[in-house]
């Protein structure tokens, strides 16, 4: 500790962000799920923590909108040990189903087990440790993994704090009543939280990439979702009403209690090329940090977060680990902050 100083290089046994805090000592915590069984196209985001972790040690400590909110603390927790086998293994299972290789109806049967029931393993694993903190007093933040990671995270916080809402960032709305079989795939996870838990308010921003039955489940829900779709937000921006003035209409649906989801992919993909799903358009980085901004200058509380989708690619783009594919983390390091700034001064 003595040794910390904030002005300088992180130090290489230092923890994320190059901070000296043991997760005992820290007010925010974060939590990695390397998990991308359900990933549908680009893989990679298994890699996600641990690239954020690299290039979280570049990022400077002072902030000059957020102080030295540093100082209460910033962890990572150690990794479960299971959770890159568990990936492993369901991943070679789930890929199975999604080439839709020659597989009788019985193989076919198992390689779902086995993806669905290892889904269900980490849900249980997240939503154990994560209720385990939130009772310590400790703020989480998770880091996936793709955007299925966080339901047990969001259970958990939940039933801390049942009248929160969710602001969700995402180019995808992740209605779909499973994907490819899979009940807990990175398409479902708001599916899943809408119908699976008591949410009172899911409010989306970014959204450009969904089918008609998603739709449909919007307008049928839409007492408890409110989607802000990119194409209307552009309409509005480019006639002329103010980014500012936008942000106002979309905290104004969210609770007091604010619990952040934020899919990297939500972003233009220029800030996340490697993510499995891009798709052109969304938001800026300093767009999705002005809303992030404005939500805290509105008194709102934000109470968590998961950050999720941030990807090196394949495995041949990693090995070339340069500056194209450190891109992404670099990104993503830097959101992170952000996040567990606003979680910390909120
Ligand atoms: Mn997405």
């Amino acid at each position: 500790m003595t040794a910390f100083n904030p002005n300088d290089a992180a130090a290489k046994d230092s923890g994320i962000f190059g901070l000296p805090y043991s997760a005992e000592e820290a007010k925010v915590v974060l939590l990695s799920v390397p998990w991308e069984a359900t990933t549908s196209y680009g893989g990679g985001t298994a890699q996600g923590p641990r690239a954020i972790l690299e290039a979280s040690k570049q990022v400077d400590l002072f902030d000059l909108e957020l102080g030295n909110f540093y100082e209460s603390g910033i962890a990572l927790l150690d990794e479960l040990p299971d959770l890159n086998e568990w990936n492993r293994i369901a991943k070679a299972a789930a890929q199975k189903i999604i080439l839709a290789e020659n597989l009788s109806e019985k193989e076919l049967t198992q390689a779902l087990t086995l993806v669905n029931s290892t889904s269900q393993k980490i849900n249980e694993y997240v939503y154990q440790t994560t209720q385990k903190q939130l009772s310590e007093g400790k703020c989480v933040g998770l880091i996936g993994g793709d955007h299925s990671s966080p339901f047990g995270a969001i259970k958990a916080f939940l039933e801390r704090y049942p009248n929160m809402s969710i602001l969700h960032f995402d180019a995808h709305a992740d209605l779909r009543e499973a994907y490819e079989g899979f009940e807990d795939s990175h398409a479902s996870i708001m599916h899943n939280v809408i119908s699976k838990t008591s949410l009172k308010k899911l409010v989306q921003v970014g959204i450009r990439d969904f089918c008609e039955d998603e739709l449909n489940f919007i307008k049928e829900n839409k007492s408890r979702i409110v989607t802000f779709f990119d194409v209307s937000m552009i309409d509005e921006k480019m006639s002329g009403k103010s980014f500012s003035v936008i942000c106002d209409e979309i905290i104004s649906h969210l609770s007091d209690e604010v619990y952040i989801s934020f899919d990297i992919d939500g972003l233009d993909p220029r800030f996340c090329p490697h993510t499995g799903t891009p798709v052109p358009g969304g938001l800026d980085y300093n767009e999705a940090l002005y809303l992030l901004k404005k939500v805290a200058r509105s008194g709102r509380k934000i109470i968590g977060f998961d950050l999720c989708e941030v990807s090196l690619g394949d495995e041949a783009e990693q090995e070339s680990l340069d500056t194209a594919a450190q891109w992404d983390a670099n990104v993503g390091a830097r959101l992170l902050y952000k996040l567990c700034g606003y979680a910390l001064t909120t």
